[in-house]
């Protein structure tokens, strides 16, 4: 082996690997980069002894990769599954080459190539990472992450939680179900599968100390379904909305709506001894997700709510001025307007192709009118402005169904739903239109690349419902 070679290995092992607690190593350019492996696994998963899976790290979900703002993350992602697959660092402002839309930003990662990842964090919060190639099939496979950005200064709490939320549609031999882009999912409400975990676990229990005060950052990496998340008995607040700090601490009544891709960063109260179900009301069942135990003998006297960390170097939009668009979403089961249609041959060879292994949907959602089912870098951006504008979106929902909408590269401000404008002006990176919804949401294009904007119901957008915007500068 020559030196070379030899003190690589070496400062390859000297690099410690980042695990939930740990911190980033101070890297130089030439320094070698964390090695995050996607690879297939048998992991007990879901209720299931032996699943298999799709993992980072052989680990579902993969590991919480934890930083503090202002770090650089540096990670060379190892493609050891059978397809081609990207990173997508799902609501980080981050240079448009690293954020990992196969054709738009990187080409697909091949099975056994690598990609280095390596971008700085501007922001605090709760964020996670998924592929964004064959989305649909990889994340249901178990592709999923939470990536944490810890505060400047440590956020006053005694233990900080991540609980990641997943489905699973299992077929009767308790495998991973292989019918992904079936026609009723895409053209309806997506995958749904009809076991719920937490961090992979079927209602798993943490332990509280009462009078302990815990921040619980809650992650909805299911390819489709919208909780409706209630947590009787214990006083709660939302402080922190896609990552985003709210301007105020808003207390947590009656359930919670959290769509795929959102987060919600809760701070609980550990003031009663005693257990206390996390349910998704959604389900006409009342599923219990989760559950906290609270320890000790005596009630703790109640706080005062807590203050979210600051908003740190998000641009106010300036709505004087700004560049307009209007995103008609379009298409599905039930639509008044109708969907793209296609002939029965048509859908018979898509059929086919897909039962040869192709990652294909039918086009059934329009955006614009548009159905984008291939490669976006195909497609004419649907915007384009200069960088440093701000842009008002509306997104007119003409379809029977819930869309998760999210922005890359950019953090927005959700101003009105149906002509009501919402006095706290939340910003998040992606946002829920109910069946109908008109929602206005504004923000500064100050990060140049071109940029998606999609569903995250992720049979929807592989069902047409993705576009382009681009910032030039
Ligand atoms: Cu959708």
């Amino acid at each position: 082996m020559n030196p070379t070679r030899r003190q690589w290995l070496q400062a390859a092992a000297a690099v410690p690997l980042l695990s939930a607690c740990g911190a980033v190593p101070n890297l130089s350019a030439n320094s070698a980069a964390r090695v995050l492996s996607a690879a297939p696994a048998r992991l007990p998963v879901a209720g299931q002894g032996g699943l298999d899976v799709w993992a980072y790290d052989a680990s579902v979900p993969g590991p919480v990769l934890r930083f503090k703002r202002g770090e650089w993350l540096d990670l060379e992602l190892h493609n050891r599954l059978p397809d081609a697959t990207t990173i997508h660092w799902h609501g980080i402002r981050l240079p448009n080459a690293m954020d990992g839309v196969p054709h738009l930003t990187q080409a697909p990662i091949e099975p056994d190539e690598r990609f280095r990842y390596r971008f700085r964090l501007p922001d605090a919060g709760t964020f996670w990472y998924h592929p964004h190639l064959g989305t649909a099939e990889q994340v249901e496979r178990g592709l999923a992450a939470a990536l944490v950005v810890e505060e400047d200064r440590p956020y006053p709490v005694d233990q900080d939680i991540v609980w990641l939320l997943d489905d699973w549609r299992l077929d009767g031999q308790g495998r991973i179900a292989e019918d992904f882009y079936r026609f009723h999912d895409v053209a309806h409400a997506g995958r749904l599968g009809q076991k719920i975990t937490v961090n992979g676990l079927e209602q798993p229990q943490q332990v509280l100390q009462a009078g302990q005060r815990i921040r619980l950052r809650l992650i909805n990496a299911s390819n489709a379904r919208i909780y409706q998340l209630a947590l009787d008995g214990l006083p709660g607040w939302l402080i922190a909305r896609d990552g985003v700090p709210a301007e105020s601490a808003i207390r947590w009544e009656g359930p919670m709506l959290l769509g795929p891709g959102m987060r919600a960063d809760m701070v609980i109260d550990a003031t009663t001894p005693g257990v206390f179900e996390l349910k998704d009301e959604q389900s006409r069942a009342n599923v219990v997700l989760a559950r906290l135990e609270v320890q000790g003998r005596a009630e703790a006297s109640p706080r005062p709510a807590p203050v979210p960390p600051p908003i740190e170097g998000l641009p106010p939009p300036v709505l004087a001025g700004a560049f307009e668009q209007t995103v008609v979403i379009g298409g599905g089961a039930r639509s008044r307007d109708g969907w793209p249609q296609q002939t029965e041959a048509e859908r018979a060879a898509r059929r086919q192709r897909r039962e040869a292994g192709s990652r294909e949907a039918d086009p059934v959602w329009t955006l614009n009118g548009v159905a984008h089912t291939d490669h976006h870098h195909h497609h004419a951006p649907l915007f384009s402005v200069e960088r440093g504008r701000t842009v008002r979106l509306t997104f007119d929902n003409r379809t029977a169904w819930w869309h998760p909408m999210h922005l890359h590269g950019h953090h927005f401000q959700v101003l009105s739903r149906n002509g009501q404008p919402l006095p706290d002006k939340p910003w998040r990176d992606t946002v829920l239109a109910a069946p109908g919804d008109r929602l206005e949401v504004a923000f500064v294009a100050d990060n140049p690349g071109r940029w998606l904007i999609h569903c995250h119901v992720l049979e929807h957008h592989a069902g047409g419902m993705g576009t382009v915007f681009e910032v030039r500068g």
